[in-house]
């Protein structure tokens, strides 16, 4: 169905959902794109919805197909976005630009909230966010992300930052902006593969109920912009800092060395901790996805 002057297409159950009023959750495609190799990244997406309808809700996965804002994909589209090549990164600067030129696009978490707030939905679940790159001093990286939860009003359940990130710079930046980072029954900040980056938390939850309670008074208030929850990894998925860290250092090196920059640097890290890790850093990943979505899922089932 498209909505009069948008380019978006909402799923017939989607639709409905929010009709209804249940409990929505939006879900990212840069992770199914550009995140996980095939055939893991069609698998997780298929896992994730599941989770969110066990929970009582219903998933909206988000990607741009021909020019159109898809809110809700249907199994096959998720199938066929697992293995398509053509298939732009997208984030707030790009969106337009997919769509005017009839392009296909994943969304990364800005572009996802972006697209979720149009379609009315206010719930999103992601793995780890983007953030401020090491090594900022000399590249300027700062994900587009964090922009977005400054001015789009979404609550964006997340694993923490990616761990590749310089977390300490991450979390000034959103204090900057004035974005609530609540933690999930935590005080230290999560680092996505890890349950703590040593960082204190600014704010601490512990029950979905809670966080809907002060998403509810950010609305009383008018306050602009987004939350993000942060959702310490399940301690039996986890891979320590300690483990991780020396990883993660020579991964971020050879992206340095190889001249890695822009839209490509977050893949490419990925790919290369996948490697390095020998596959131990993708089911930790799969798995803080799953359980984001459950979390999600339960927010937005007490804002209903
Ligand atoms: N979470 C994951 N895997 C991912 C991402 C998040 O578990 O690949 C994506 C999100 O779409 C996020 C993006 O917005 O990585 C960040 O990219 P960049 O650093 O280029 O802004
Ligand atoms: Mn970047």
């Amino acid at each position: 169905m498209m909505t009069s002057g948008l380019p978006l297409v909402i799923s017939a159950e989607v639709r409905n959902a929010l009709d209804k009023g249940q409990a929505v959750v939006a879900l990212e495609s840069t992770i199914i794109t550009h995140g996980m190799p095939w055939p893991d990244n069609v698998r997780t997406a298929r896992l994730v919805e599941e989770t969110v309808r066990a929970e009582g809700g219903v998933p909206a996965t988000i990607a741009i197909i021909d020019g159109k804002i898809h809110v809700g994909l249907d199994d096959k589209t998720l199938e066929w976005l697992g293995t398509a090549q053509d298939v732009m990164k997208i984030s707030r600067a790009d969106l337009a630009f997919a769509l005017s030129a009839g392009r296909h696009a994943s969304t990364t978490v800005a572009a996802t909230m972006i697209c979720a707030h149009l379609a009315g939905i206010s719930v999103f679940a992601t793995g780890g966010i983007g953030g401020v790159h090491r090594g900022v001093e000399e590249t300027m990286d700062i994900s587009a992300d964090l922009l977005e939860f400054a001015r789009t009003p979404v609550v964006v359940v997340c694993a923490g930052a990616k761990a590749l990130l310089d977390l300490r710079r991450t979390l000034e930046f959103l204090e900057t902006q004035g974005v609530p980072v609540v933690g999930y029954k935590t005080s230290d900040f999560p680092a996505f593969w890890s349950r703590s980056s040593g960082l204190p938390m600014p704010l601490r939850a512990d029950s979905a109920g809670e966080i809907a309670a002060m998403i509810a008074m950010r609305r009383t208030l008018a306050l602009e912009g987004g939350v993000v929850v942060a959702n310490p990894v399940p301690e039996q998925d986890e891979i320590p800092q300690a483990e991780i860290e020396k990883l993660i250092r020579t991964a971020v090196e050879e992206a340095h060395e190889n001249g890695v920059t822009g839209k490509t640097v977050t893949p490419y890290l990925l790919g290369r901790m996948l490697e390095l890790t020998d596959g131990r850093s993708l089911k930790t990943n799969i798995a803080l996805i799953v359980s984001n979505a459950r979390l999600a899922t339960h927010i937005g089932v007490a804002l209903t």
